[in-house]
């Protein structure tokens, strides 16, 4: 846990966390939280659970989800570590675009441009898109059509933290597919560019009532993956960005000779594949990749968040879980609203929709 030599080394000016400062902390993130949820490794908070979902939803529908989806992805992990990341990043597209309402899974060719097309989703993984649609599969052999692939995207994400080392925690289930696509204007609207300063960051996750606290936890996602050049070209060209830790800098510039290769260099440095909290030791010593990321650091809002996340991973992975499960609410469809998609890169035909109606699962208003 005392990480404190490799903190200091390179960071110009000490930084001291008393024992006390790290227990007023711990208190107030306790004082501000609503649902407690013990799982046999780790008691979690949460905050308080939507209506509609909860985390016994498929009890009795799909008793064993979670265990078909868990041994899938170790499986899968074991060939390819990189895929989750790819599934972690899935789910956080698809909840900041128009809510977790799997609409990122949808390929193109219903009715116009879908979310995998626009921009910021260039770098989404094939391997996780199709990872969600195995998973489909199996999950509909063992349980007939019953599991939304919203939840399955958000349950894969919480595996991928769980299995590149991260915390294990509970998801609230019994998401709704939605029936539309996210035009590219939301997606630009809603997904923030790298380049974002923290104002621009505080802004955008307030309008999705995510705090700043939020944001630096959920930031923390990049402990894990990897991103292509033009995703921090802008640190590099045409000048060195001045907050560049230097031998960080000459490193990137290796990787990233020119402007416009596409070459790619991993999130973080110390431990790409690990879920880990060494994402903020990272920022601490001037070697986060984005200029999203290092703002962090830099803006006195966000720094002292940053610092105690880079000495106490418990913190981190508690506070991590927390907003992991609000940005897994956000405008979820829950009830009779949306569907449950057949495919999840297809929204249901109208045939499948007359079948379910007829079958009284209680659509009736998706005919509007
Ligand atoms: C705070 C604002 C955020 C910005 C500006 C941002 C931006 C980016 C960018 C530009 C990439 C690299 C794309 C590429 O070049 O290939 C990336 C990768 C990634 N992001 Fe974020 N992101 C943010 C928040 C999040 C959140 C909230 C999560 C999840 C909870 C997340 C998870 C990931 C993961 C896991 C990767 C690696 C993907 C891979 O290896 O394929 N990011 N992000
Ligand atoms: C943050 O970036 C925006 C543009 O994205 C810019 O208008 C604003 O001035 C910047 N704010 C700070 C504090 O640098
Ligand atoms: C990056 O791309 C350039 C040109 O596309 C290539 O010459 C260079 O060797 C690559 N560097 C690495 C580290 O992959
Ligand atoms: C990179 O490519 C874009 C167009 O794809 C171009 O506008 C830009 O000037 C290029 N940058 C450099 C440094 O070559
Ligand atoms: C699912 O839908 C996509 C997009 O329409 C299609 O390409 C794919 O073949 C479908 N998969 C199955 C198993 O039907
Ligand atoms: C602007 C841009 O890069 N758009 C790309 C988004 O992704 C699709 C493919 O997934 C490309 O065809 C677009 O050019």
């Amino acid at each position: 846990m005392n990480k404190a030599g490799s903190i200091l080394r390179p960071v110009p000016g000490t930084i001291s966390l008393t024992a006390p400062a790290l227990m007023a902390y711990n208190l107030l993130f306790l004082l501000s939280c609503i649902a407690f949820v013990s799982s046999s490794s780790h008691a979690y908070v949460y905050p308080p659970l939507v209506e509609g979902l909860s985390f016994t939803f498929y009890k009795s529908t799909c008793p064993d989800l979670e265990s078909i989806v868990r041994s899938y992805l170790e499986q899968l992990f074991q060939s390819d570590i990189s895929v989750a990341s790819g599934l972690l990043r899935l789910h956080f597209h698809d909840c900041f675009v128009q809510g977790c309402d799997g609409s990122i899974l949808l390929d193109g060719s219903f009715s116009g441009p879908d979310e995998k097309d626009a921009t910021p989703n260039l770098t989404l993984r094939p391997a996780a898109f199709k990872a969600i649609n195995e998973l489909q599969t199996l999950i509909t052999q063992a349980c007939g059509p019953v599991v939304s692939c919203a939840d399955i995207t958000a349950l894969a994400a919480r595996d991928s933290v769980r299995l590149s080392g991260g915390p294990d925690y509970e998801v609230p289930l019994g998401r709704r597919d939605g029936l539309s696509y996210a035009t590219m204007e939301e997606v630009l609207s809603f997904i923030p560019p790298p380049t974002s300063n923290v104002t621009d960051l505080i802004d955008l996750f307030g309008k999705l009532d995510l705090d700043a606290y939020d944001l630096v936890s959920l930031s923390g996602a990049h402990t894990i993956g990897i991103a292509h050049c033009a995703s921090f070209e802008n640190r590099l060209f045409p000048a060195q960005d001045p907050t560049l830790d230097q031998t960080f800098a000459e490193n990137l510039y290796l990787t990233c000779p020119v402007a416009n290769t596409s070459n790619t260099t991993v999130l973080d440095v110390r431990s790409p594949d690990a879920f880990d909290d060494e994402y903020y030791v990272d920022l601490l010593n001037r070697q986060g990749l984005f200029t999203s990321d290092q703002g962090l650091y830099t803006d006195a809002r966000t720094q002292p968040t940053v610092t105690v996340f880079a000495v106490d991973q418990s913190l981190f992975f508690e506070k991590f879980v927390y907003s992991m499960t609000k940005m897994g609410q956000l405008s979820v469809l829950t009830g009779d609203q949306g569907e449950i998609r057949k495919n999840c890169s297809a929204i249901n035909a109208v045939d499948d929709f007359l079948w379910s109606v007829v079958d009284g699962d209680g659509g009736e208003s998706k005919l509007l």
